[in-house]
């Protein structure tokens, strides 16, 4: 055994002499007392640390106004009877409203995926398809395809009595990637691959707007390429797998990124696709629309799931956050959940007072609910509901009016005014019949029982008044915006034009499959009818619209303008409400707002 000098601790420094092996423990029992003392000290210092900051959170709280209190708390979801999201699985089933012998022939492949247990209790059961009917619808949208193709492929829209082609949208052929979803879900499949044929040939008026050369000098319009060309190839890429419909998709988006170069990240309303200069419309000083900029995540979130890159889905994300936090601080002219139509991309100001459901509003509304429903992944997911539920609240308590009351039946005639326009708060568009579809789909996944209760009636007294729209009009086709008179239960026109709009068949779409009540298919089969003698125009096989629907025989009177909203909507919609109920199942698909349905892909409703 050896010896050593050792210290010991706490007494004036002596030197004694122990053994070296007892030194190193008291050396090292020293240690462990050291590190232990300090331990002590971190860790009561992070106590008093949390307590500290957990007191300061909570005074902060105190201090907030109760309204934002309220706010938070519904943002948060505090409360059981919220919708979960849920993953869903992806599994493929059969083609959709064709019959089986088309199914067999027709190559690609879809589509239908059982939907799940609860939610298939929301959705009225056993919807069979009416075959005669169908074939009829099928038949007039083949007819107006042929059309389209034979006088005018490759511009955006048929003008059925000129036989020949009009290009509002850029001349990009809207009608015919319009028309890609709708030909592949009615079975229409030489036509669709025609139409697939001619999107990737050498004279796609698409690939030359957006293609590398040949690339025009002409702005188009952010909105519109978005919800019919990006809506369009997605969906037909959801369809039919075809990636290259994919792809073309990605660089039309790629295309429109210049516009949300702006100080708010709000994007303009048109953008150049050569020079990438963005501006406003005229007529809006320059203002951005917000039925236009509110009506993107649908589709961004979606090429950003479909194609691997967030950088879609985080352009219009911030649209959206930055709407929120407008939202949520109550500023800026938003009432009771309702937003005005203009802001300035500059200033983060909001101008324009009209808060309605009808043009330059509407589909901004309907892009809460469908998100929310959707986009599996989301982020605040929550936020959407409850600003979708805001906004409701906001159109029951200002803009939902009661014009009629059938004695016999109880049944109410409910419309959604407009509530600044020149005539009052008496006048609706037929833009705004698209709200009841909204509803129906917003009472899916309500947060209460009553509440979606409440949702489907205000939808059907909205709906009721829609389908009166077409009724009242001597050729049964409804004006674009007409005025309600509350005294003598009637309705009388302001705009007498009819431009082929899908909003009323599209309600009686979402009604017939919540309810399954016949009624709705009858109501959609006399507009369809109607449609038929004012529309068609036999020389060219294609179908118009109507520029006074006074007229007993408007054909005299037809506009000569074949809109391709009314192969990608009007004839979709009236095609789905007579297939069965497992085609395209609202569980498994979303429709943008043009019609174009996408796959919905994390999440399935209740
Ligand atoms: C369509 O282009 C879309 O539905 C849009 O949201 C507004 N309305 C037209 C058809 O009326």
């Amino acid at each position: 055994m050896s010896y050593t000098r050792g210290i010991v601790k706490g007494k004036e420094e002596a030197t004694i002499i122990i053994p070296v092996v007892c030194g190193r423990r008291e050396k090292k029992r020293s240690r462990k007392r050291r590190r232990f003392i300090l331990l002590c000290f971190i860790r009561i210092s992070i106590a008093v640390l949390s307590i500290y900051v957990f007191l300061s959170v909570a005074s902060h709280f105190d201090k907030k106004s109760e309204s934002e209190l309220e706010y938070s708390k519904k943002m948060m979801g505090n409360d059981d009877n919220i919708f979960k999201g849920k993953t869903q699985d992806q599994d493929q089933g059969s083609v959709v409203g064709v019959s089986t012998q088309q199914q067999s022939t027709f190559s690609a492949k879809i589509i239908e995926k059982k939907p799940t247990s609860s939610s298939s209790s929301f959705w009225a059961n056993d919807i069979k398809a009416d075959t005669k009917k169908l074939a009829e619808v099928k038949e007039a949208m083949q007819e107006c395809f042929n059309a389209y193709k034979t006088y005018a492929l490759g511009h955006d829209e048929l003008m059925p009595r000129s036989k020949r082609g009009s290009d509002d949208f850029g001349s990009i052929g809207a009608t015919l990637i319009d028309s890609l979803d709708t030909l592949y879900i009615m079975g229409l499949k030489n036509e669709f691959a025609e139409a697939l044929g001619y999107l990737k040939g050498p004279e796609s008026a698409i690939k030359n707007l957006f293609g590398d050369e040949n690339q025009r000098d002409v702005s188009v319009s952010v909105f519109e390429t978005n919800i019919r060309i990006i809506g369009g190839l997605l969906s037909t890429y959801d369809l039919s797998g075809d990636k290259e419909t994919l792809e073309l998709a990605e660089t039309v988006a790629a295309h429109l990124m210049p516009a949300f170069d702006t100080p708010t990240g709000i994007p303009h309303s048109l953008v150049n696709v050569k020079t990438g200069i963005s501006s406003g419309q005229r007529w809006t000083n320059g203002a951005s629309i917000l039925a236009d900029f509110g009506t993107l995540h649908l589709e961004w979130a979606t090429l950003s799931e479909r194609t691997g890159n967030p950088v879609y889905a985080a352009h219009t994300e911030h649209v959206f956050d930055t709407l929120a936090s407008l939202a949520r601080r109550g500023e800026n002219g938003i009432v009771k959940g309702l937003f005005p139509h203009l802001f300035n991309v500059d200033t983060g100001k909001f101008s324009g007072g009209r808060n309605a459901f009808g043009g330059l509003g509407d589909s901004f509304y309907e892009y809460l609910i469908k998100c929310w429903r959707s986009l599996g992944d989301l982020k605040d997911a929550q936020i959407w509901r409850v600003m979708f539920d805001d906004a409701i609240d906001g159109m029951k308590r200002s803009l939902l009016r009661e014009w009629r009351k059938d004695t016999a039946t109880g049944d109410v005639y409910a419309y959604l005014s407009d509530m600044l326009s020149n005539n009052g708060e008496r006048s609706m568009e037929h833009l705004a019949c698209f709200a009841p579809g909204m509803l129906v789909l917003g009472a899916a996944e309500a947060p209460t029982k009553a509440l979606a209760d409440e949702y489907v009636q205000i939808a059907k007294n909205i709906a009721r008044t829609c389908v009166e729209m077409y009724s009242s009009q001597p050729c049964g086709i409804s004006p674009d915006q007409v005025m309600f008179n509350h005294e003598t239960g009637t309705i009388s026109v302001i705009n007498a034009i009819n431009v082929q709009r899908p909003e009323t068949v599209e309600s009686l779409f979402y009604l017939y499959r919540k309810t399954g009540d016949d009624v709705y298919r009858t109501q959609a089969w006399t507009i369809f009818q109607s449609m038929k003698k004012a529309y068609r125009v036999p020389e060219s096989g294609g179908w118009e619209g109507v520029r006074d629907v006074r007229n007993k025989t408007p054909l005299i009177s037809g506009d000569d303008k074949m809109q391709s909203f009314f192969l990608a909507e009007t004839l979709k919609y009236l095609y789905l409400i007579f297939a069965s109920g497992d085609a395209m199942h609202l569980n498994e698909w979303v429709f943008n707002t043009e019609a174009h349905p996408f796959r919905i892909t994390k999440k399935s409703s209740d």
